[in-house]
């Protein structure tokens, strides 16, 4: 069934991944492979709008367990009516984003039961999976530093520091426990050393 590949790219705010996606799609395109961009929470109609329940200010009361699930929500119509039929057409799908984020904000960040997470991730992908994962991991003094000059911060950055340091650990946990798949990639560097390591990866995929 599934013709292309399945590339995702997480990390903490600032970390640079749509600086990042916009070089990988950039570069398939001139290989001449047909790719999909696609973002979670959303990528779909009806994906873009539990988006904007997610990060909107006016559900800042919204409790972790609806925040995860509402996550899982966005991914199945995601996976169900846009990465699984561009895979099956033999294009490359490209998402800024994907399960990881959910292990890493909701189980490290919110604390919630990873066990939960993964009964989950199981009920909405079964064995699917990203082929190639790249963890862009920066310092979080570093990352909020890249975005300050952004004007308002969505609910979810609105987090405290020690939050996004228990997503960095989570995300950094994950790729020693997947390292066929996640390849951490160190985000502090310059914009083109950075992009020549991820030129590597999708060339070995
Ligand atoms: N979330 C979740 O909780 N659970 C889930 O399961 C999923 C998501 C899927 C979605 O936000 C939010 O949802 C996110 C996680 C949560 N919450 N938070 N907080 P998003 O992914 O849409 O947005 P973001 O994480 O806030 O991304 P971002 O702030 O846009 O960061 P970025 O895309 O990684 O960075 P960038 O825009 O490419 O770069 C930022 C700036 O840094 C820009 O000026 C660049 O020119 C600069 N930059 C980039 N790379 C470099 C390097 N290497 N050196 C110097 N400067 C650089």
């Amino acid at each position: 069934m599934k013709k292309g590949k399945f590339i995702t790219i997480d990390g903490v705010e600032g970390a640079g991944k749509s600086t990042q996606i916009a070089f990988i799609c950039d570069y398939l395109h001139r290989k001449g492979i047909d790719v999909v961009k696609t973002r979670e929470p959303g990528g779909t109609d009806l994906g873009e709008k539990i988006r904007s329940l997610l990060l909107g200010l006016d559900n800042e009361g919204m409790h972790s367990d609806t925040e995860l699930l509402l996550m899982f929500s966005a991914r199945n119509e995601l996976i169900q009516n846009k990465i699984k039929p561009a895979l099956a057409a033999g294009q490359w799908v490209v998402s800024d984003r994907f399960t990881d984020a959910s292990f890493a904000y909701q189980g490290g960040g919110r604390l919630l039961n990873i066990d939960r997470i993964s009964e989950l991730e199981s009920w909405v992908q079964g064995k699917f999976q990203a082929d190639l994962t790249l963890l862009l991991d920066v310092g979080v003094d570093v990352g909020m530093a890249r975005i300050e000059s952004r004007k308002t911060k969505d609910r979810i950055e609105k987090e405290q520091r020690e939050f996004f340091e228990r997503v960095r650990s989570a995300f950094i946990d994950r790729s020693k426990l997947y390292p066929e798949r996640i390849k951490l990639i160190d985000a502090s560097q310059s914009i083109g050393r950075v992009q020549k390591q991820i030129q590597l990866f999708i060339e070995a995929l």
